[in-house]
């Protein structure tokens, strides 16, 4: 069967190329919020700003009943509660999250699912106990190539009934930063974020991280749940077996200048200098390289250290802005080489767009007198 038969659009007319949004689009809108752009003033994302993606209900579970279990191919299966977590090595990791389909209601045609902007994105503080250890006590058999990670949600996706479930490779689950995370910015975490307990996996776009997490199995073969060998993959059309989306592409955003029009969103500013700032993060990093474009003239930003391995990093410049309309816009390079394409680059599940950030912005001359 060709994925998009049964694929994360299945029941719905799988594309729209109306401006309109649809009142399904709408409803997963505001149950899964974005962080609004200027949330991008502060190096960690103020509690309630960090973007939301929750793809059935937010689970309740009971912190004296609940328990993760490892089990499979391992040789000693393990129950913990969140006090045995709590009592194993603690780390706190600065990272920087973006659910893969951050930029999606930008591409045309618009693939129908959660039809982000370009505010899926957060960073906070994470703490918990990092996972390789854990499962170096288990003791995973030899032919294990996988973890299955199992969240405590379950709905209907294209048509399949499921458990939230994501796996990785035994590397993978086993890299150093990624924990079982129970606190964020130093508080439990909050029941939209996973209470009470989550993976975190820095660097990949946000379906690794699997919250109200329940179950973690060493299988030996690769796991094809939904969330899996379906969805999260880059497709050309419904036929297209797609490659799987994994980490994190670069991208760079500004915090937007001067005021906003409330209808509109369209910045308005006074003429003169103004400090522009932004933020750019790549699962592939460090960004090496951040330039800001006015009118189609590029020039290179100040870029800051990160906070952490997977944390975003501040850019910055200055702009003598003069009356009229301009375009303003930023394009970010990291490590590896990876570059943000200066158009969408389409795809099926509307997955990974970073193409820049450009918008317009209306320069006035100071009222007289100031
Ligand atoms: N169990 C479970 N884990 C999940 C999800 C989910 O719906 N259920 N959504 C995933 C997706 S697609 C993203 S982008 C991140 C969002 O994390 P946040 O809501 O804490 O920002 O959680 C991931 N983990
Ligand atoms: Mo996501």
């Amino acid at each position: 069967m060709s994925r998009g038969a049964r694929g994360p659009m299945a029941g719905h007319s799988a594309l729209s190329t109306s401006r309109l949004i649809t009142r399904d689009e709408l409803q997963l809108a505001s149950r899964n919020h974005a962080a609004p752009l200027e949330a991008l003033r502060w190096p960690v994302t103020p509690p309630g700003m960090h973007y939301l993606l929750i793809h059935f209900d937010v689970p309740q579970l009971d912190p004296e009943a609940w328990r993760l279990r490892v089990h499979g191919a391992v040789g000693h299966e393990l129950e913990l509660d969140l006090a045995e977590l709590a009592s194993r090595p603690r780390r706190s990791l600065t990272v920087t999250l973006e659910c893969a389909g951050n930029g999606r209601s930008r591409l045309d045609p618009r693939p129908l699912s959660q039809p982000w902007d370009l505010g899926a994105f957060g960073t906070a503080a994470w703490t918990g106990t990092p996972l390789g250890p854990l499962l170096a006590e288990a003791s995973l058999d030899p032919d294990a190539v996988e973890l299955v990670f199992t969240g405590a949600d379950h709905g209907v996706q294209g048509g399949v009934e499921q458990d939230y479930a994501r796996s990785l490779s035994v590397a993978d689950a086993c890299a150093d930063d990624v924990l079982l995370a129970y606190e964020m910015d130093g508080r439990p975490l909050a029941p939209q974020h996973g209470y009470p307990l989550r993976l975190l996996v820095p660097g990949w776009y946000g379906m690794a991280s699997v919250k109200w997490l329940a179950s973690i199995e060493a299988v030996r073969t690769p796991f094809a749940g939904y969330q899996q060998a379906v969805a999260y993959h880059y497709q050309h059309d419904a036929a297209d077996a797609g490659t799987p989306v994994s980490r994190i592409r670069v991208r760079s955003l500004l915090v937007p200048p001067g005021m906003p029009d409330f209808m509109t969103r369209q910045r308005l500013l006074a003429a003169g200098p103004v400090l522009l700032r932004g933020r750019a993060w790549s699962g592939t990093g460090p960004v090496v390289r951040v330039d800001v474009g006015i009118d189609g003239i590029w020039s290179p930003a100040q870029l800051e250290p990160a906070a952490g391995p997977q944390a975003w990093q501040e850019f910055s410049c200055v702009w003598v802005a003069a009356p009229g309309t301009h375009r303003v816009a930023c394009r970010a390079w990291d490590a590896a080489g990876s570059v943000q394409p200066l158009e969408p680059e389409w795809n099926y599940q509307g997955m990974g767009n970073n193409a820049v950030q450009a918008f317009d912005v209306e320069v006035r001359e100071p009222a007289s007198g100031a």
